[in-house]
């Protein structure tokens, strides 16, 4: 049984991770097979403005669409895509038409692009709660005066305002990050676009649609969107901030100004809230090796039959046998004459691991003698056999 157990979650997520294909559409099938990379408590909203004790959680504040409460992370060759699932409505915010300010919402990945918590800065600088290292730069959406505004990417690596203004021109032109020691309020914004062509935008600026998308649920409670890995950009010295086989973490919030909270106290008050899930570990991994090492590793290309157990058995012993593709096929027991003795199974099955208990009886529920017989499992021309002594 052991054995069984490690096939199968050697190669089963395995598979699944070749097939992800995730379409940004506002449809959430396509997450049904990726994993929860966190889940997020309801209603822990806190006040991003408020006090921040040293080592305890900031204030509560009641704001239903920042609260989030699951996170799903994944890529194929190109994108690193996010999702996640919120109490109340992802991205909305008050219009100035009625009488409010314009309010701002935040749907962000902060990523530690390095696994490395010296280069970034500190999630608490943001008011972020819990507290954690390293974030170097950000894939995120602003929504703004009730619509979508830009879909973005930060760099959080300048140290102090002169480190800012000698350097965050130079190296978004050169298309540049430097992984260096950062600080939240010091951080160069851009829109990127598919021409490679950037804009650069600050917070409430005009809509630019570039390269990352989201799409949001017609209920309001589920988003998802996508971020190209070529848009975080190269170091200096040209490699991929992000890329496959690399190990990231991520740290997913949702972020508001207050004026459609329940904590909000009047029609242009401003009570911020943000919420953030424990930050995880991510490998960006590698879809097209996923695909090829799976079988060739794990598993032959179409059945194993494993060993019963117990053998020798009396009366009962149990056979396993794992697909790796669906099929159909036949699993029967003969005697040392090569008679079938008895049929188990005789239908199609899914990819998985299966198990048969067999009593030692014939297809008409005689009771067969000790002696030798042949566990056969076939699928097409090719079978697989396995021999068990039933002693008395
Ligand atoms: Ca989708
Ligand atoms: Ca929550
Ligand atoms: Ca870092
Ligand atoms: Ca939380």
């Amino acid at each position: 049984m052991k054995r069984n157990l490690l096939l199968l979650i050697m190669f089963v997520p395995l598979l699944i991770i070749g097939q992800n294909t995730i379409t940004i559409d506002g449809n959430f099938d396509d997450w049904t097979d990726v994993p929860v990379a966190m889940t997020d408590p309801a209603d822990d909203v806190h006040d991003t403005d408020g006090d921040y004790a040293d080592d305890g959680a900031p204030s509560y504040v009641a704001y239903s669409d920042i609260d989030l409460l699951e996170v799903k992370f994944t890529n194929d060759a190109d994108n690193l895509y996010g999702y996640i699932k919120a109490t109340g409505i992802i991205g909305r915010t008050s219009v100035d038409s009625l009488g409010q300010k314009a309010g701002r919402y935040y749907f962000i990945f902060t990523i530690d692009t390095d696994n490395n918590d010296i280069t970034g800065y500190r999630l608490k600088e943001g008011g972020y709660y819990p507290d954690s290292k390293g974030y170097d730069m950000n894939m995120e959406v602003e929504f703004y005066n009730g619509s979508y505004n830009t879909g973005h990417y930060l760099n959080h690596e300048f140290i102090s305002e002169a480190d800012y203004n000698a350097n965050w021109l130079n190296d978004l032109n050169n298309r540049v990050v430097r992984l260096a020691p950062g600080t939240y309020d010091w951080y160069s914004q851009w829109v990127m676009f598919p021409n490679d062509s950037v804009e650069v935008v600050v917070d409430k600026g005009p809509v630019h649609y570039g390269i990352i998308e989201i799409a949001v649920s017609e209920d309001g409670h589920e988003a998802e969107m996508v971020a190209p890995m070529w848009g975080f950009l190269k170091t200096p010295e040209g490699d991929p901030i992000i890329d496959l086989n690399r190990t990231i973490i991520v740290s997913a919030s949702l972020e508001g100004s207050g004026e459609l909270s329940e904590g909000s106290s009047g029609p242009t008050h401003s009570n911020w809230g943000s919420d953030t899930a424990e930050p995880f570990t991510y490998e960006v991994k590698d879809p097209a090796t996923a695909i090829t090492l799976s079988p060739a590793v794990n598993a032959p290309d179409k059945f194993v039959l494993h060993a019963n157990y117990p053998n020798p058995f009396n009366p009962q012993t149990t056979i396993s046998y794992s697909l790796v593709k669906q099929q159909n096929i036949r699993l029967s027991i003969y005697d040392v004459n090569g008679r079938e003795v008895a049929l188990l199974v005789n239908e199609q099955k899914n990819i998985g691991n299966y198990t048969i208990n067999w009593t030692a009886k014939s297809q008409n529920g005689q009771t067969l003698p000790s002696g030798i017989y042949f566990a056969v499992l076939q699928a097409g021309n090719e079978q697989s056999v396995q021999s068990m002594l039933l002693l008395k």
